[in-house]
């Protein structure tokens, strides 16, 4: 199974509520492999060009304000199909709408504050990881565990 990276930021929501360490804690188990990660304050030029897709939209600005309020965590996660399998594990956008069991389902009530990011496509995921991280920060290893997992 050939391995994807996706990008992942736990948002200001999950950070201020104690949730670093669960939601990195179901990425871990699930077998992904966590090739880079740092707490960051993103500020509006880097919040603008991550969800420039949603500039006009309704909920735009209030976007933009949430996800500037306060830290965050950024990481690239690596593994068989990432991207899917990530946004799998995050559940439906509207955390009320979102499965149990997801990260969304079991831990959100909103739309907006809905604890993480997950890139959508193979492209998402080139684009986004490169906002956050140059090629050097994004680690390249092997786990003993690895074979034992994909
Ligand atoms: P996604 O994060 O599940 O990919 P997108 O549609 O890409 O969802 O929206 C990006 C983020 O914008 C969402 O995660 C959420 O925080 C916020 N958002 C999306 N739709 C709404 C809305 O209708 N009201 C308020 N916030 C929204
Ligand atoms: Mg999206």
């Amino acid at each position: 199974m050939s391995s994807e990276r996706t990008l992942v930021i736990i948002k200001p929501d999950a950070v201020q509520r104690g949730l670093i360490g669960p939601i990195v804690s179901r990425i871990e188990r699930r077998g992904l492999r966590i090739v880079a990660m740092k707490m960051m304050h993103i500020d509006r030029a880097l919040a603008e060009r991550h969800y420039a897709e949603h500039k006009g939209k309704s909920f735009y600005a209030s976007l933009i304000a949430f996800i500037t309020a306060a830290p965050v965590v950024v990481m690239v996660v690596e593994g068989p199909q990432a991207i899917t399998t990530l946004r799998t594990m995050m559940g439906k956008t509207n955390a009320l709408e979102a499965a149990p069991g997801t990260i969304r389902g079991d831990f959100g009530l909103s739309t907006q504050h809905n604890l993480i990011h997950g890139s959508d496509s193979p492209a998402s995921a080139a684009r986004e990881i490169a906002l956050y991280f140059t090629d050097e920060e994004v680690l390249t290893y092997e786990r003993s565990i690895d074979p034992w997992i994909a």
